[in-house]
């Protein structure tokens, strides 16, 4: 079988990438390792800056989004208790955040493609890469099966354990990682949020998050010791310590109920460079990772993106490479930003074990700083809403 471009992996960066490029002509097939309950079974980011919610619109698979999704226009710091707004339409000049989950964009995207003969395969197995200097293409096991598709580009849209990275030459390959010495504790359930905006807390007691799904769908999140045991934390327990670490005002409002969903994910911060390689393009994180802190991980997928389905289609319109050749480039000059702040905000709103006195003082100056400086708060408001392509 022959193609455009081969996708490998069905996450949001894949299933975007197809659908951009079918609206351009350009044909694509997605290679999806799992099956399409499991793809949208997975809990995974709520927040999406404009970027990604105009990439959605221009994939036109945004109708859903905007008719359930909540438009924020700010969120919460509390410390110790003590609420410090983040107004992130005031201090930005009318910019927004959209909480909209991304196991509804995904059903969303899958929703479109399916439709498409051939375009999307899931319980795609073995997936390999071959010949990405010269003529590549990509051989997989379907049904017991053995199957290949030849191609002219590959997108690597597999996250961070997927395949495509590994077949980047070390030589060429730098990685850069910071593993956080903590994870996040989430869990979901059909309560509804504490508040109508994000309240991200620092504690004595460490971190906790007040997200949400919808208006009766709520997403919580406490900072835990990076090899937690998930059977040490019955409900019960979990509401209780998110009661205490979101302070009087979210304890207050806060509606209990039993967990949809609870999971541990390990923070990290990482990059790999270059994004791409001959044939090969990564996107998303299979080339970067960052703490959900930020919420930047599916955002810089949607960018990485934005840049590599314009790349591709001005090559297939009229031959033109200059966006192939700087893809990685452009894309790596926004995500380092992200990574910037991702960690910034981690070590803003966390408590590091082990760390010497002066790191707190210096914590709790920067929080005092934040609540004092307008110009400290826009900052934040600006990264936070994401910056420009
Ligand atoms: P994805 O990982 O979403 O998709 C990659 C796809 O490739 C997967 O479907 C996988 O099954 C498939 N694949 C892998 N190997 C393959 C192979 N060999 N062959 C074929 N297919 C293969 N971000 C936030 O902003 N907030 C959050 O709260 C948040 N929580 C997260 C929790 C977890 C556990 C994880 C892992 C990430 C979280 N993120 C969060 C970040 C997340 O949103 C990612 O940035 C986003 O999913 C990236 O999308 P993709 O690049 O498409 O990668
Ligand atoms: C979420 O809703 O899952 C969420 C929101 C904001 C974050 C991280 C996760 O920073």
């Amino acid at each position: 079988m022959r193609t455009e471009v081969a996708i490998v992996g069905g996450g949001p960066s894949g299933l975007l990438l197809a659908q951009l490029l079918h609206l351009a002509g350009i044909d694509s097939v997605v290679l999806e390792r799992k099956s399409r309950d499991y793809v949208e079974g997975r809990i995974r980011a709520g927040v999406l800056e404009q970027v990604a919610v105009d990439l959605l619109d221009r994939a036109q698979v945004g109708q859903r989004m905007h008719r359930e999704g909540l438009p924020h226009d700010g969120f919460s710091i509390a410390v110790d208790g003590e609420m410090m707004r983040i107004d992130l339409h005031g201090l930005t000049g009318g910019a927004r955040v959209m909480v909209y989950g991304q196991t509804e964009l995904t059903r969303d995207l899958n929703d479109t493609i399916v439709g498409r003969d051939g375009a999307l395969v899931f319980e795609a197995e073995d997936v390999a890469l071959h010949d990405i200097e010269t003529k590549p293409y990509v051989t997989y096991r379907k049904d017991g099966a053995e199957q290949r598709i030849d191609c002219d580009f590959i997108a690597g849209c597999d996250g961070y354990h997927g395949v495509s990275r590994k077949c980047i030459p070390a030589a060429i390959l730098k990685e850069y990682e910071k593993v956080y010495p903590f994870g996040w504790l989430g869990i979901l359930a059909d309560v509804p949020p504490c508040d109508h905006e994000l309240i991200y807390s620092n504690h004595a007691r460490g971190f906790a998050l007040a997200s949400m799904r919808s208006r009766t769908r709520s997403r919580y999140y406490i900072q835990c010791a990076i090899d937690e045991d998930i059977a040490n934390w019955p409900d019960d327990k979990l509401w209780d310590e998110l009661a205490v670490r979101l302070g009087p005002h979210a304890a207050s409002h806060m509606k209990r109920g039993p967990a949809l969903e609870k999971s541990i994910a390990p923070l990290r911060s990482f990059v790999a460079e270059p994004m791409r390689y001959e044939k090969l393009f990564l996107a998303g994180d299979a080339a970067h990772i960052v703490p959900p802190t930020g919420a930047k991980g599916l955002n810089l997928a949607a960018s990485d993106i934005h840049f590599l389905s314009e790349a591709l289609i001005a090559f297939y319109k009229s031959g033109e490479t200059a966006g192939l050749d700087t893809y990685s480039q452009k894309a790596l000059a926004r995500v380092w930003k992200a990574e910037r702040f991702s960690w910034y905000l981690t070590s803003l709103t966390h408590r590091f074990p082990d760390v010497a006195p002066i790191e707190r003082k210096l914590q709790i100056a920067e929080l005092d700083y934040m609540r004092q400086s307008e110009t400290a708060r826009r900052v934040v408001a600006e990264n936070y809403v994401g910056l420009p392509l």
